[in-house]
């Protein structure tokens, strides 16, 4: 692929143990460029998309653990440009507290492009929410696209990356 044109920081939102790293992981093919953790408790991995024949990259940014400091998660959400809310299927309290999670990107972000993952969905018998309560929450989330995901077998995965960037770029281009 050519050199990007464009880059995007995404930040990926949501309760520990939902998935996020894993979906990075995933997406990325395991290659995060920055394998350390910065001082923040956060790291990025990058990869390259086309969007609209266009190169764009997307710099995905991660939280290591939960860093009970909020005063360090300025310094994660700064410069996003777009947001990946997730929560587990089987945890209906991650499920809630996206909201929690986007009042404080919006804080700092304002109001920027998301996409909303309901992931773990290969669990089928431990579910709890169901996609009727995803497509509703996507709704309070400003009316986001909403995937249904699973890291563990892929399904989705590359389809939500794909929508965020698309979002993103039409963001950028369209001003
Ligand atoms: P986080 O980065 O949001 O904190 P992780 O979450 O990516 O670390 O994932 C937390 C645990 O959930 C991990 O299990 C991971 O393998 C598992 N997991 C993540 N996504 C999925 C999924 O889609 N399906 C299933 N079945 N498991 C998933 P461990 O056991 O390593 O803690
Ligand atoms: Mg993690």
């Amino acid at each position: 692929m050519s050199q990007a044109k464009y880059i995007f920081k995404i930040v990926v939102l949501g309760d520990g143990a939902v998935g996020k790293t894993s979906l990075i992981k995933r997406y990325t093919e395991e290659k995060f460029q920055s394998d350390y953790i910065l001082t923040i408790g956060a790291n990025f991995a990058v990869k390259n998309i086309e969007v609209d024949g266009v190169v764009v990259k997307l710099q995905i940014w991660d939280l290591a653990g939960q860093p009970q400091f909020k005063e360090v998660r300025g310094s994660f959400y700064r410069g996003a440009v777009g947001a990946m809310y997730v929560y587990d299927v089987c945890r209906v309290e991650s499920y809630n507290n996206l909201l929690n999670w986007k009042a404080e990107l919006t804080k700092i972000c304002g109001e920027i492009p998301g996409v909303l993952l309901a992931n773990k969905i290969d669990l089928v018998d431990y579910r709890k929410v169901t996609p009727e309560m995803g497509a509703e929450l996507a709704e309070r989330l400003g009316g986001v696209p909403y995937f249904e995901t699973s890291a563990a077998t892929g399904v989705g995965v590359a389809e939500a990356f794909q929508k965020i960037a698309e979002l993103v770029y039409k963001a950028a281009t369209q001003k």
